[in-house]
C-alpha cells in the first residue's frame, strides 16, 4: 500500500520530505490535508500536531519533516542519506535543525510584508534573515553537498528555502544576495534533476501566492 504524504505546495518543509521520497523512489500518494486545510478538525483528528508535512504509513502516522526524514531513512536505507560516522551525522542534524529553527522562521517573518506599500517596514526582518544566512555560510562547507559527493537528509531542507528567500525578498523590492558558498551549494543542489523538479514546482506555487497577495493588497 502506498504511503500517504500530507503536504501543501507552498511549504518548504513539505518540499524537503518530497525530495527525500523521490530520491528514495518510495511509492507515495500526495494529498492536501483532510478537509483541505491543516486547520480542519478532520486533519487534527488524524494528525494531532496539526501541521504539514505528515505521513500515514498503514496505521502509523507521523508529523514533522525531520522525524519523517529519519523514519524514511530507517525504512528505506537506499540510497543512503545519513552518514555512518556519529559526529558527522550529528553535525548534519545540527544543520537541519538550523534550517527549521533559524532560517525558515526568519524567512517566514517576511511573508506578512508582501504587498505592503511601505517596503522599508520589512528592513529589520530582512536584516535578521541576512544575518541567518551569514551564520549558515560559516556553519556549512558543502563540497558540493554537506556530505561531499553524496546527498544527505540535511541537504534536502535547503534548496527550496534558498530560492524562496530570493523570490520573497525580490517581491519586497529588496534583493538578497546569497553568500558565495551558499550560491555554489544552491547551484549544485539544483543540478540534481529530482531536486530541480521539486524546486520548480514550489517556486511556481510561491509565485502564484505572491501575486495573489500583492493583488489583494492593491484592491
Ligand atoms: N517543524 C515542523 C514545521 C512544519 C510547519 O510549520 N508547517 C506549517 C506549514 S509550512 C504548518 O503546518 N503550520 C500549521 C501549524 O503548525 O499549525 C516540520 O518540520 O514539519
Amino acid at each position: 500500500m502506498s504511503l500517504i504524504f500530507y503536504a501543501h505546495p507552498l511549504s518548504t518543509y513539505c518540499a524537503k520530505v518530497r525530495i527525500i521520497l523521490k530520491l528514495k523512489t518510495i511509492d507515495f500518494v500526495e494529498q492536501l490535508p483532510l478537509g483541505g486545510s491543516y486547520h480542519s478538525n478532520a486533519y487534527h483528528k488524524l494528525i494531532a500536531a496539526g501541521s504539514v508535512p505528515a505521513i500515514q504509513d498503514g496505521s502509523f502516522v507521523l508529523h514533522d519533516s525531520d522525524a519523517i526524514a529519519e523514519y524514511l531513512e530507517d525504512c528505506c536505507p537506499v540510497p543512503t542519506m545519513r552518514a555512518p560516522d556519529s559526529q558527522q551525522r550529528a553535525y548534519h542534524r545540527s544543520v537541519a535543525r538550523y534550517h527549521d529553527t533559524r532560517l525558515e522562521p526568519a524567512l517566514r517573518a517576511l511573508f506578512g510584508f508582501i504587498g505592503e506599500s511601505e517596503a522599508d517596514r520589512a528592513d529589520a526582518a530582512l536584516s535578521v534573515l541576512t544575518d541567518c544566512l551569514s551564520r549558515l555560510a560559516n556553519l556549512v562547507d558543502p563540497a558540493p553537498y554537506l556530505w561531499a559527493e553524496q546527498l544527505c537528509l540535511s541537504d534536502c531542507a535547503y534548496p527550496t528555502t534558498l530560492f524562496m528567500i530570493q523570490d520573497v525578498s525580490a517581491a519586497l523590492g529588496k534583493t538578497i544576495e546569497l553568500p558565495a558558498k551558499l550560491q555554489a551549494w544552491q547551484s549544485a543542489l539544483y543540478e540534481d534533476q529530482t531536486i530541480q523538479q521539486v524546486v520548480d514546482d514550489n517556486r511556481a506555487a510561491v509565485a502564484g501566492w505572491i501575486d495573489s497577495k500583492q493583488k489583494s493588497k492593491i484592491t
